[in-house]
């Protein structure tokens, strides 16, 4: 029989990112991101909104923090901006940005709300992309490590939990296209699928050298984590056949392929090289062994997944399209699988032979057109259908074992959704941006009753 109870010890969360709720984009000595410079440039996010504004979270975070405590969540990931923090991506540091982080940490304490940061969640600075082309130079993974030592060498004896880098593929394979404009910064066409590559590899280098820094300039034991969005494979039916046809497709991903595995395992997939061929990217002797850190846990951003079933081709298994009218929330690429989030970890724990590795869902989360009723509420009863059959499935790969210890929903509020701008809310406080007035929606009281009874309502 299910049991919808979680373990006394799970740790219920929300998460948040720097671009997509602070604001104050040219306040406290914070120089450009490539998303200014991105959102600025028009046409490239939709009706040419930009972050520099948001939320306003940099002069709001009080109220923010105190609504967090009322939602009764222990534990909050948020986002370190490095152009806060070293406003020209190198060199001197910004001593009034690290103190509007020690602000927010010291705000979540008192409130007894475990702080968990993101060292890097895709807001470059843009003085890096100016001088050397950013992710496509093997240097910014070596600046990237300073900027991680900057900060928890100061912000370090407030705070233990840290994520070295948020989804690899969003800044590196998503930021930059062969002949085509990609959707998100820095927005650049580059001539070859190796260059995209080799944008990915150095972020890999960031990774790895940010755990080594971030483990020196600790002054307390702490974890360190990855946060990544492998694509997760689905077995059309729970048979054997399927499930092994899952599992291979689970490795040969190219996505998984490239990133997760060399993170995990200290090995590209071979047979992502073979098909990269002389677009793989270059890698040098040791570049491994730095990726391939020891982590105290792995961070698992889930929306959706692909199903996959057993085939007699060479592969062993096929892709399964989605079918028109297959249901999906308001965004194109979220199609309704919340099977992927149980898969997702079991292939990490069985697949990768990961057992050991304790396994937190850092992101999971509905978007939709939201809107104010007549009485000033948003019911939004889509996520919580949503969530809670995602809360299930999690559920389902506790009980059968899986090391899964967290569970951070995105968002806490509506904010700078990239591309897509204000269009998209995935909050649970809905945000007026007119006056940044925060009307928490129905979902927020749902999520609310789950975290006091620790189970799914
Ligand atoms: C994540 N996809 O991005 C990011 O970490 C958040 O900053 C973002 O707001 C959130 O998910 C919602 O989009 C993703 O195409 C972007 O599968 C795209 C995909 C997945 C996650």
């Amino acid at each position: 029989m299910t049991n919808y109870k979680f373990p006394e010890d799970f740790c219920w969360g929300t998460a948040t990112s720097s671009y997509q709720i602070e604001g104050a984009a040219t306040e406290g000595g914070r120089k450009p991101s490539v998303w200014d410079t991105f959102s600025a440039t028009p046409g490239r996010v939709l009706n040419n909104d930009t972050g520099a504004i948001a939320c306003d979270h940099y002069h709001l975070y009080k109220e923010d923090i105190e609504l967090m405590a009322e939602l009764g969540i222990k534990h909050y990931r948020f986002s370190i901006a490095w152009s806060r923090i070293i406003p020209d991506g190198r060199g001197a540091v910004n001593e009034e940005g690290v103190d509007f982080y020690k602000r927010i940490i010291d705000c979540l304490n008192e409130y007894g709300i475990t702080p968990h940061a993101t060292l890097f969640h895709w807001d470059s600075p843009q003085a890096l992309e100016d001088l050397y082309g950013s992710w496509q130079n093997r240097q910014m993974a070596r600046d990237y490590a300073d900027y991680v030592t900057a900060v928890v060498s100061r912000l370090g004896d407030r705070i233990t939990n840290w994520m070295t880098i948020n989804e690899i593929p969003c800044f590196t394979h998503i930021g930059y296209k062969v002949n085509s404009d990609p959707p998100h910064a820095p927005g650049k066409r580059v001539n070859s699928l190796k260059e995209i590559w080799q944008t990915s590899h150095h972020a890999l280098l960031a990774h790895g050298l940010g755990c080594q820094a971030i483990r020196a300039a600790s002054p307390v034991s702490c974890s360190v984590s990855l946060v990544d969005n492998f694509a997760v494979t689905v077995p059309i039916q729970e048979s054997a056949e399927h499930i092994e046809a899952a599992q291979k497709a689970f490795h040969t991903s190219g996505q998984n392929g490239g990133i997760i595995l060399p993170v995990l395992t200290g090995k590209y997939s071979p047979t992502l090289l073979e098909e990269l061929g002389e677009n793989a990217p270059d890698i040098k002797d040791g570049d491994l062994e730095t990726i391939h850190q020891a982590l105290d846990a792995l961070g698992f951003n889930i929306y959706t997944g692909t199903y996959i079933r057993a085939a007699d081709n060479k592969w062993g298994y096929e892709i399964l399209d989605f079918p028109k009218g297959y249901p999906r929330m308001e965004m194109p690429w979220l199609n309704l699988l919340p099977d992927a989030i149980y898969w997702g970890i079991r292939h990490i724990s069985e697949t990768l032979n990961r057992p050991d590795l304790p396994i937190i869902i850092t992101e999971n989360g509905c978007p939709a057109q939201d809107e104010l009723n007549e009485k000033g509420e948003v019911i939004d009863s889509d996520r919580i259908l949503y969530l809670r059959q995602h809360l299930r499935m999690a559920k389902r790969a506790i009980s059968e074992g899986y090391p899964l210890k967290g569970y951070f929903l995105w968002s806490f509020l509506d904010n700078f959704e990239w591309a897509w701008g204000y269009q998209q809310r995935f909050g649970i406080v809905y945000v007026d941006y007119k006056t940044q007035k925060r009307i928490p929606k129905t979902s927020f009281n749902w999520y609310r009753e789950c975290i006091r009874t620790n189970q799914i309502i």
